[in-house]
């Protein structure tokens, strides 16, 4: 299987990135992680977007947080798919790096998940790597059948108490 890799542009990003590491564990998917800036190691983030699919990797998640470029600069120098996770810091509430990452130029995409959203970014690299890895996706639509029965539960527990008179 192609591996995911999840780039951060500082390590200060490390307790919301720590989240997508541990959901790509939940389901074996290999991985490695790296601190690379767009502003402060523009160098080394280009040459990791350009050996990245050499190097067996399947999937980049880019996390970064305030004028969040880390994303835009992976994907300008890989065909992979990028997936864009906006970090909240303090000033602006994460929104200055959402528009940063999602408002990319016609031609160089990055999928873009919420505000510190880490695990839809796991989960949404592992649907990417499912395309071609029939077991990882049957343990997505597994993990997403267990979701869905326990919601329904809730469903019927509140049911039985309120609508019953
Ligand atoms: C971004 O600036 C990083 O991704 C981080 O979210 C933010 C602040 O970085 P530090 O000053 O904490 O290193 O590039």
């Amino acid at each position: 299987m192609k591996k995911v890799a999840i780039v951060m542009g500082s390590d200060s990003d490390l307790p919301v990135v720590e989240k997508a590491a541990d959901t790509l564990r939940r389901y074996q998917v290999p991985f490695e992680m790296h601190i690379f800036s767009a502003h402060r190691t523009p160098e080394e983030a280009r040459a990791f977007a350009q050996g990245a699919r050499e190097a067996g990797i399947g999937v980049i998640i880019a996390a970064a947080g305030k004028a969040a470029h880390l994303a835009g600069a992976l994907a300008a120098n890989t065909t992979l798919p990028i997936i864009g996770i906006p970090l909240k810091s303090t000033v602006l509430d994460g929104v200055d790096a959402l528009l940063s990452t999602v408002q990319m130029p016609s031609g160089i995409p990055v999928a873009t998940v919420a505000i510190d959203g880490a695990v839809n970014a796991a989960l949404l690299s592992m649907e990417i790597l499912a395309l071609s890895d029939e077991t990882l996706a049957a343990a997505l639509e597994q993990t997403r059948a267990e979701e869905t029965a326990r919601v329904l539960e809730k469903n019927a527990a509140i049911e039985a108490k309120y609508n019953n008179n």
